[in-house]
């Protein structure tokens, strides 16, 4: 079996070209995360990155009005603390692959991304959003906080002030204010979005594949150090690069005046 032939509970697998869309498909709980939910998500990126055919993903969701309403209240209703920890823990977990996949990961938000949703949403590379995409981190609400990294990748995207604000009112903001504050990086009319970001995946489709993977290994590891040595951990890994097939085809492609032929290697 093909691995977009998987079957999954409540995920759509779709390859257009090199880029594999993956659609959340619980649309009549406006996606809402669930364990089997995050179980389908975790195998289909599993699959993903043992497939040289795949390029990247674009993460999605089903139906008109939702990318992903936030975790499932009704089934974190009556978690104890241990269940809420082993959640909370898949979900980092999940997290932690979709930054170290060496593909390029993009939301296409069509909807409400709350909660959960906008912390799915926050651990892919980048964002793109439909003008009725909405925002939030309303946990305080339901007398909890962000669990899938909310807190931390706010304050690393938007900046401590908006990240309080977010977390703290729980308030929901629009497409428009979310690339004001830079937590989405376009805003398209909604039946726009999900090509865009094929049209991305494509994009860097054609480019040295070890050069995407360690430009994004680079920012997302880059991150948690202090400059000096964050910027030493790029000096060695743009030297490595220079071992590459890729490096001598990339540039005598360009002094040839033609396109490259990468190998990732
Ligand atoms: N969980 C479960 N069911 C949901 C959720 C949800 N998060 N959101 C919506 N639904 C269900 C509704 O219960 C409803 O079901 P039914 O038709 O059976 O009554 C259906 O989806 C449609 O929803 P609404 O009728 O409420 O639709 P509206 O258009 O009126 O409202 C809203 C849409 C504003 C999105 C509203 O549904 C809402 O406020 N939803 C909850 C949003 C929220 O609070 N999200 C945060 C949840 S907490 C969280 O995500 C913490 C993450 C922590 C860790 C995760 C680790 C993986």
């Amino acid at each position: 079996m093909s691995t977009a032939e998987q079957s999954y509970t409540h995920l759509l697998v779709e390859d257009r070209g090199v880029a594999r869309i993956l659609t959340i498909n619980r649309p009549e709980a406006l996606n809402a995360l669930n364990a089997a939910v995050l179980d389908d998500l975790i195998r289909a990126v599993e699959a993903a990155a043992g497939d040289d055919k795949v390029g990247g993903l674009v993460l999605t969701g089903a139906g008109p009005k939702s990318f992903i309403a936030g975790a499932d209240i009704a089934a974190m209703a009556s978690m104890g603390p241990e269940e809420a920890m082993v959640f909370a823990g898949r979900g980092h977990a999940f997290g932690e692959m979709l930054s170290s996949l060496g593909k390029p990961v993009i939301a296409a938000v069509n909807g409400f991304a709350l909660g959960g949703g906008c912390e799915m949403a926050l651990a892919c590379d980048f964002i793109y959003a439909s003008e009725r995409a909405r925002f939030g981190q309303p946990e305080v609400k339901l007398g909890v906080i962000p669990g899938f990294g909310g807190t931390q990748r706010l304050l690393r995207r938007v900046g401590a002030a908006m990240a309080l604000e977010l977390c703290m009112r729980g308030h929901m903001i629009d497409a428009a204010e979310a690339l004001r504050i830079g937590l989405v990086n376009r805003v398209l009319p909604k039946e726009e979005v999900v090509d865009a970001a094929v049209a991305a995946v494509q994009e860097i489709a054609g480019w040295g594949p070890l050069a995407v993977a360690k430009a994004k290994e680079m920012i997302h590891r880059g991150a948690d150090l202090p400059l000096p040595e964050a910027n030493q951990r790029e000096v060695e890994a743009f030297a490595g690069l220079f071992a590459s097939d890729d490096q001598s085809e990339g540039m005598a492609a360009f002094i040839g005046k033609r396109r490259a032929d990468f190998k990732g290697r």
